[in-house]
């Protein structure tokens, strides 16, 4: 019981590290001493020092190390990375014992830092609250396993099932806290898509104006590079990512990436592209047609529907989610269903 309490406080910790710490996981630490904290840590940016060696550094007294527990949400790392192993950290100061979450997927890790410990004398117990740690960490773990990023597909539609009118006007179908939340989200994803008929008709920012965090990449697909140079898009002040069959080409306002037209389908193409460039998640904000393409495909991981209450009787009618359970949550004015594929 109490190890499960210690393990919730670390994986609250490495919540923290939201926005900060992609494309390395969310991790956090507790070290405890006769079953209360003595020192707490979580991985707070990109390259800087692991959650154990800010743990580490948070206990006032390190005499009692010897005796304590460090309950850890990832296996503390054996490679030489930005920083040195973390299992080495842990053996040095020799705790008595460490519990840890989940396994590390990466190569370079993958139990050897468990065995690290293990071979010092160290109790090591795995797997404790491993289903929440996954979940926090489910953009880290889809992209070492599946090398490409975690994509989510983001949409709002009318409670009679409509993306937009006819003329695509789909503004204001979703109250201002749903859009205010989908600030939040672009700031919690690597990138951010959207097809060329979404660019051209909305004219989007895809930037973070309504929350505090960081901007993603924009991405864009534009077969025929047919978009106009004048969008905001195309305005520089994010970095974007232009797919088209045409050409590859760096500009200030955007790079421009070449597909295959044939072959390897263009959304498969497009994330491993991703993949290569070390984005660890994928925000997609429409349209209709992507939006379903990526169902179609099998290639998701969430879906977040807003639905509204308004009825348009008419329009482009929203992708269909046929029997995916879904977690529903009221938002003032709006219903907010999340959906995880079952396949
Ligand atoms: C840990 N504790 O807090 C984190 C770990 O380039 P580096 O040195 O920052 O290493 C990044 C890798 O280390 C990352 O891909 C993952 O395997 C592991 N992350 N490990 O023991 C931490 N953030
Ligand atoms: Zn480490």
């Amino acid at each position: 019981m109490l190890d499960e309490f210690f393990m919730r406080r670390a994986l609250e910790l490495a919540a923290l590290g939201r926005t900060s710490t992609a494309p390395n996981p969310m991790v956090g630490c507790v070290i405890t001493y006769g079953g209360r904290i003595i020192g707490e840590g979580w991985h707070q940016q990109y390259g800087g020092p692991h959650a154990e060696v800010n743990a580490i550094r948070s206990v006032a007294d390190p005499a009692l190390l010897p005796d304590a527990t460090v309950y850890v949400t990832l296996e503390p790392c054996s490679h030489y990375g930005k920083t040195p192993p973390c299992a080495d950290l842990l053996v040095q100061h020799q705790v008595r014992r460490v519990v840890v979450a989940n396994q590390d997927p990466n190569p370079l890790v993958q139990g050897r830092g468990l065995s690290r410990l293990r071979e010092a004398g160290i109790a090591v117990e795995v797997g404790l609250l491993a289903q929440e740690g996954a979940h926090l960490n489910r953009r880290f773990f889809t992209f070492l396993e599946k090398h490409r990023p975690y994509i989510v597909l983001k949409w709002a539609q009318t409670a009679d099932g409509y993306l937009a009118r006819s003329n695509y006007d789909s503004k204001w179908i979703s109250s201002s806290l749903s859009r205010r939340l989908v600030h939040r989200w672009r700031a919690e994803e690597a990138a951010i898509l959207v097809g060329s008929r979404t660019a051209e008709h909305d004219n989007p920012r895809l930037n973070v104006r309504d929350w505090k965090g960081p901007d993603p990449v924009r991405v864009v697909i534009d077969r025929e590079l047919r978009l106009s140079p004048s969008l905001y898009l195309f305005d520089g002040t994010q970095p974007t990512l232009c797919y088209n069959t045409q050409k590859s080409e760096t500009r200030p306002t955007a790079t421009f990436v070449k597909l295959a037209s044939e072959g390897t389908p263009l959304l498969v193409q497009l994330v491993e592209d991703l993949h290569q460039r070390r984005l660890m998640s994928l925000f997609v904000e429409g349209g209709s047609a992507l939006l379903s393409h990526f169902l179609e495909a099998g290639l998701w991981d969430e879906a977040r529907v807003f639905v509204s209450p308004q009825r348009f009787g008419e329009g482009i009618a929203a992708p269909v989610l046929r029997h995916v359970p879904y977690q529903k949550q009221h938002l003032k004015e709006d219903e907010l269903r999340i959906y995880y594929p079952t396949f």
